[in-house]
């Protein structure tokens, strides 16, 4: 028997739910005193269909003493602990943030920020152009493109994934500026800049380096292969700049557009230099058409390949439509486009940024848009959430995700579907806000321990957290535990690496096709984007 609980725990007031998976009476045991504060019968649930299994709902909703816990089932079986707190969330949310700083890249990290996770400057050398790299020039040309975020596990760094995990720290901020007042204890802690903006900025200032002076933005900066699994300094191959894409250059439009209204206020001139950057980069995309990207030849380094650019145009005229107000009917026009075609809008990830522009157009107090777009907008929100709040009712761990859903980094398809239950939310009144809050919040349990493996899938938090992150300093740097806050990848229906397909039985239903093991990229490895729509998720839970 399994008995599946948030294992950081649950806010104070409001549904409480864990899962198990057969009939039982239970109590909850306060782990203080180890007395029964509450008690009472699982109800059935029924037959998840990812999961493989008949699940019961235990519902104590209406315990709301703060403290840790326990569940304990009629047959002896307990759960892991977990608190019931009015800020439950808090530390997570710190570490969630704090993880994108161990991601830096060309600076060392010291031990009074880092902690025993120190490590040298890396990736320092000048980058080569991969063109000439690939012509063998004698004198080839090299850029410094020192900075930004190691992407995930590998020590590259891409464009349209580190646009993505910055445009949902952003957006967080915008959003809930409020949930942003405590320190990371970062280097620039205490100059007046909230911290996560600080750590936006080491980014924002590397994707700066990506874009050539035409406005056209290289894909990617990687070597040619990726690293053996040792220490970032110790990693001396090239690093290339790669050919551009149009994906890029959308994506950087958008979000220097995003940074250049966030920052005026701490940074006018970095804001002013990002706008004009954005309007760069926007010009060269009316110029050009889709320009795709593909590895060559023997690399293995990431790719992030999309066959389609229309989401990322859109998310960039939804930006530059806010935060340029000199070409606004331009802009809206651009963007009327793309709310007129049937692109998918409502997705938050490196393939499909349309939820962005989305989320852009429905939250501007100043109303850009304008009714049309933000009408046609809102249809298409309300469309997929209640699509979602169909499928988390057929879900016996009341998760908005199908059998089907399980792709690689399943655990981002959670996070950004708990993302637009929350703009839902936002955009909501009365009962309705509350229902999509709550399944937001609900999509957050599972991530954190409700779920058919009982793993807190976040590094640190809970007492079943993932400790074997497929990342290479977690490997190299001989410490036990890996830093706390990462997000793994999480359950892939298909996993593809040899160790998962070694340990992972074949026919496994999807939502335990997971190994806590370092060797395992495609079910385990950690990116900034798994990170990212994470705090997105706390720091609105958060604001309640
Ligand atoms: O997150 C990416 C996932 O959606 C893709 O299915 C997968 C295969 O193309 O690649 C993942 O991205 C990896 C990237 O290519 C390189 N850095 C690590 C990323 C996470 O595994
Ligand atoms: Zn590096």
């Amino acid at each position: 028997m399994g008995i599946f609980v948030d294992q950081v725990g649950y806010p104070a007031h409001g549904r409480k739910l864990a899962v198990c998976n057969c009939a039982c009476n239970f109590q909850i045991i306060r782990l203080s005193d180890r007395k029964c504060v509450f008690d009472g019968v699982a109800t059935k649930k029924g037959f998840d269909p990812s999961a493989g299994e008949e699940t019961w709902e235990i519902d104590f909703s209406d315990l709301t003493e703060e403290g840790g816990f326990y569940i304990l089932s009629g047959k002896g079986e307990t759960s892991p602990v977990f608190s019931i707190d009015s800020k439950v969330y808090a530390s997570l949310q710190k570490d969630l943030l704090k993880a994108l700083y161990f991601q830096r890249c060309g600076c060392a990290l010291t031990k009074e920020y880092a902690g025993a996770y120190t490590h040298e400057a890396c990736h320092t050398s000048p980058a080569i152009l991969y063109e000439d790299y690939a012509a063998h020039t004698e004198n080839p040309q090299t850029f410094d493109m020192t900075g930004g975020w190691h992407d995930a596990g590998d020590f590259g760094r891409y464009t349209t994934p580190g646009a993505v995990a910055v445009g949902h720290l952003l957006y967080a901020y915008e959003l809930f500026p409020e949930s942003f007042r405590n320190s990371l204890n970062i280097p620039e802690s205490g100059n007046g800049m909230p911290d996560v903006l600080n750590e936006c900025l080491y980014e924002l200032r590397w994707l700066m380096k990506m874009q050539f002076p035409d406005g056209s933005v290289s894909h990617k900066l990687t070597a040619y292969c990726h690293a053996d699994f040792i220490m970032p300094e110790e990693d001396h191959d090239p690093f290339l700049i790669y050919p551009v894409s149009s994906m890029a250059a959308a994506d950087f439009a958008a979000v220097m557009a995003l940074a250049s209204r966030v920052y005026a206020p701490f940074l006018p001139d970095f804001a002013k230099e990002a706008l004009e950057k954005a309007k760069k980069s926007f010009d060269w995309l009316l110029e050009n058409p889709y320009i795709g990207f593909h590895n060559p030849e023997g690399s293995n380094t990431g790719e992030y390949d999309d066959d389609c650019d229309m989401d990322e145009r859109m998310w960039a005229a939804a930006e530059l439509l806010r935060s340029d107000h000199d070409s606004i009917p331009a802009y809206r026009e651009e963007l009327q486009k793309y709310v007129d075609s049937d692109i998918n809008k409502t997705d938050f990830g490196w393939t499909d940024v349309s939820g962005f522009a989305l989320l852009s157009v429905l939250t501007d107090p100043a109303h850009t848009a304008g009714d049309k777009i933000e009408t046609k907008l809102r249809q298409s929100l309300f469309a997929e959430t209640e699509r979602l709040l169909a499928v988390m009712e057929e879900s016996g761990f009341s998760l908005a995700m199908k059998p089907e859903d399980f792709c690689w980094g399943s655990n981002m398809v959670v996070c950004n579907r708990s993302m637009l239950f929350i703009l839902a939310a936002l955009v909501s009144k009365g009962e309705q806000k509350e229902q999509y809050t709550q399944a937001a919040l609900e999509q957050l349990h599972y991530l954190l321990g409700r779920n058919a493996l009982n793993v807190s899938y976040v590094t640190g938090h809970g007492e079943h957290a993932f400790k074997n992150p497929h990342n290479r300093p977690t490997f190299a740097d001989g410490i036990e535990l890996p830093m706390p806050g990462w997000v793994s990848g999480g359950p892939f229906k298909t996993p593809c690496d040899p160790k998962a397909c070694e340990l992972i039985p074949a026919g496994t239903p999807p939502m335990k096709c997971y190994v806590d093991e370092v060797e395992s990229y495609s079910t385990n490895e950690i990116t900034i984007y798994w990170n990212s729509p994470a705090v997105f998720m706390t720091a609105y839970f958060e604001t309640l």
